[in-house]
């Protein structure tokens, strides 16, 4: 059971590209309804986060993490953009998708400020 589950995982991370931390060091969410993929991310504290969020949705989507303040504001269905902060505290911050109704409905996830250096975990 627990194997065919796992199976299914990786394909639908398949399906929308490897999110999360990528071998750069860089980071890609994506926005779908109503969620973010992946949900949590690591980033070292006093490093530049790189961010690539992508709206892999059907309708637009943002992503707000209010405490760097990064927004990206709305962004139409397919399009990409790269935001760009340093964090210089540590602990866990909310991160949003700041469209009306769409928190409230699962978009919303969580950026873990941690001490560097930080492992790379598997993903999928
Ligand atoms: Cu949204």
């Amino acid at each position: 059971m627990f194997v065919l589950a796992l199976a299914a995982a990786c394909q639908n991370n398949g399906d929308i590209g490897a999110t999360g931390l990528q071998p750069d060091g860089s980071y890609i969410i994506v926005g779908t309804e109503f969620a973010f993929e992946p949900e949590t991310i690591q980033i070292p504290v006093n490093e530049e986060a790189v961010i690539e969020f992508r709206n892999l949705g059907t309708v637009d989507h943002d992503l707000v993490i209010e405490e760097f303040d990064v927004a990206t504001g709305s962004m139409r269905i397919g399009s990409k953009k790269t935001v760009r902060f340093t964090p210089t505290v540590l602990g866990e911050f909310e991160l949003i998708c700041s469209i009306p109704g769409h928190p409230d409905a699962g978009m919303t996830g969580t950026v873990v400020v941690v001490e560097s250096p930080i492992q790379a975990v598997a993903q999928g």
